[in-house]
């Protein structure tokens, strides 16, 4: 397997909007990131994912971009945007930019050209399509957030094809005047010093010609066989990457809703030609009851039996990412740890040397370094994304579920569960702004903040540094090689890695009980790497306690 700077690399997403205000405006901005370099430095963070800075009309958070060289007002200028990548590479950290290129804003002056008539040289920038007759669409697919996936517009009498919202059209990839825009948008990036690519919904840029009824799933049909994977995606892939990204020493990491570990090692093979990492979504979605929504957990064995396959099935062929949560999910936490009890340190630290120890790059959520939890939602008015905005009209507004039940699933899940305003200190708005912020601080802050932990020895802040400096000393943590233990176990998350001589051995403790464990024989008197609580590991037969976590390493 090859040795890369990116497969040894930590990766720490930013979502700008709720990192830090600069300004008191009481959105976050690039300047704000600027002044908090030394905190991810301190941290030990190798590579910065930075969530969209571009132009916006910010109908998703910055996904629906109007200009792909300019930054969003309310992040600042590209002047600002020069000093963070010179600061931070003066730091030694990377930036690596989310590039949403599947769709544009419909506010992109693409787009407004597109529209304006049958004729235009932008009409095939976009997809666009007749109606099956008066006020129906082409097909019965459903967009990502709710509603039909396409919008009728008066001026030609077409409908355009968006899979999120209305203000996201997506762009035609199929013209290859459209690849070359892009291509040369991100050649523009490149030149200036960019270290990579998060690439949104990259598996949904192809779509099949012919466009039937997709399956009734709720009240829409599936697009899902005809827009994810399509045709030509690979092709597309490999021409981006020879037109671009082989010309520089550049990581990318593709977001790939419903990627298999068949079509990952396509996507991101050893020799494939197409891009360094996926994001698989199987860990954390399929648990859905109404749609996505749920407010069951999903049980041990399947989320082992998910994520050892991963391990297992990519090893020596396609590289992992590793993540827990990040802005379109829950709190890592609050879903697969214990938020609610003594117990929320000791179970963070367990769900990071889970995470950590397994094959992959992998990526830390902001605030998850911290503890960081859900928020408590009181009312739909305290939501801000349009994916909850919108799901609770169309699943308990309509009437299809009653509140009482559908409110324990939205909550769980919603994207808002992840975006509010980072903890920086106990001070009024957790330091974020000295503003009034644009979505609420989780009222927990001053208890969880920054400023307390990084004061904290033994904080969760303090094992990730740890977990991110270990990476660093123990080229195991990256290269070994993946088996699971005891798979049956609905308690114990066990595994083993191995590099040559040495191997690691991986006891996690999914649970709030004493759970008894057997140390197997190789691993005995073998030292202890890192462990969230003070214990003996020289017995063979011990108790874990609840959410215990240890590593032992014998080489
Ligand atoms: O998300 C795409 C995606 O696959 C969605 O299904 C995602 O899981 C969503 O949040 C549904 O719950 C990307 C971005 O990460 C997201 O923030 C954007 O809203 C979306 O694309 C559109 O650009
Ligand atoms: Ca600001």
């Amino acid at each position: 397997m090859n040795r890369t700077w990116w497969k040894e690399a930590v990766i720490y997403q930013i979502y700008p909007r709720s990192f830090m205000d600069s300004n008191g405006d009481g959105i976050g901005d690039l300047k704000g990131i600027t002044g908090r370099l030394d905190y991810l430095k301190y941290l030990g963070i190798d590579v910065i994912w930075l969530s969209p800075v571009y132009k916006s009309p910010n109908d998703d958070n910055g996904y629906d971009i109007s200009d792909y060289q300019a930054i969003m007002d309310e992040f600042g200028t590209m002047e600002d945007f020069d000093e963070l990548l010179a600061k931070a590479h003066e730091k030694g950290i990377k930036i690596v930019m989310d590039l949403v290129v599947n769709h544009t804003s419909d506010e992109h002056p693409w787009f407004m050209e597109s529209r304006k008539s049958k004729d235009n040289e932008y009409r095939d920038y976009y997809i666009w399509r007749d109606g099956k007759g008066e006020k129906t669409p082409p097909n019965n697919w459903g967009s990502c957030f709710g509603g039909s996936a396409w919008e009728y517009d008066e001026t030609t009498d077409m409908y355009y094809l968006h899979l999120f919202s209305k203000k996201q059209p997506d762009l035609n990839w199929d013209n290859p005047e459209v690849r070359n825009q892009v291509f040369s948008m991100m050649t523009w990036w490149c030149e200036k010093g960019i270290d990579g690519f998060r690439m949104d919904v990259i598996s949904m840029i192809s779509k099949t010609r012919e466009m039937p009824d997709g399956k009734i799933n709720g009240l829409y049909g599936d697009y899902g066989p005809y827009c994810v994977h399509g045709p030509n995606v690979h092709s597309y892939l490999q021409e981006m990457n020879e037109k671009v990204l082989s010309k520089y020493d550049i990581m990318t990491v593709g977001e790939t809703a419903g990627v298999t570990t068949e079509l990952a090692k396509q996507y991101a093979g050893e020799n494939t030609h197409e891009l360094n990492m996926v994001f698989q979504f199987e860990h954390v979605e399929g648990d859905g009851k109404y749609g996505k929504w749920t407010d069951e957990r999903i049980p041990l064995t399947t989320l082992k039996k998910t994520l050892s396959r991963w391990q297992t099935e990519l090893y020596d062929k396609a590289w992992n990412s590793l993540f827990w949560n990040n802005h379109d999910q829950p709190r890592a936490v609050s879903r697969f740890g214990d938020d609610r009890t003594q117990y929320r340190a000791v179970s963070a630290k367990m769900l990071a040397t889970c995470l950590h120890m397994m094959q992959g790059s992998p990526y830390i959520y902001q605030g998850e370094e911290l503890g960081m939890t859900n928020y408590p939602f009181e009312s739909p008015a305290d939501f801000r994304d349009i994916e909850s905005i919108n799901a609770y009209r169309e699943w308990c507004e309509s009437g299809r579920v009653p509140h009482e039940i559908f409110w324990p699933c939205i909550i769980r899940k919603s994207r808002d569960n992840a975006r509010t305003p980072m903890q920086w200190d106990d001070s009024p708005q957790a330091g974020f702004t000295t503003g009034t912020p644009w979505i609420p601080v989780n009222p927990n802050y001053s208890e969880i903040n920054a400023k307390a932990e990084t004061a904290d020895p033994d904080s969760i802040f303090h094992y990730y540094k740890k977990l991110i400096a270990l990476r660093k000393q123990n080229p195991v943590m990256v290269y070994g090689k993946y088996e699971p233990l005891l798979e049956e176990s609905e308690d114990l998350f066990v595994y083993t890695r191995t590099l040559d001589d040495e191997k690691l051995l991986v006891v996690c403790n999914f649970t709030d009980k004493e759970v008894p464990f057997t140390i197997p024989g190789a691993f005995m008197g073998a030292p202890c790497l890192i462990a969230n609580l003070e214990n003996r590991y020289d017995k063979q037969n011990i108790t874990l306690r609840p959410y215990e976590a240890f590593v032992l390493h014998c080489k």
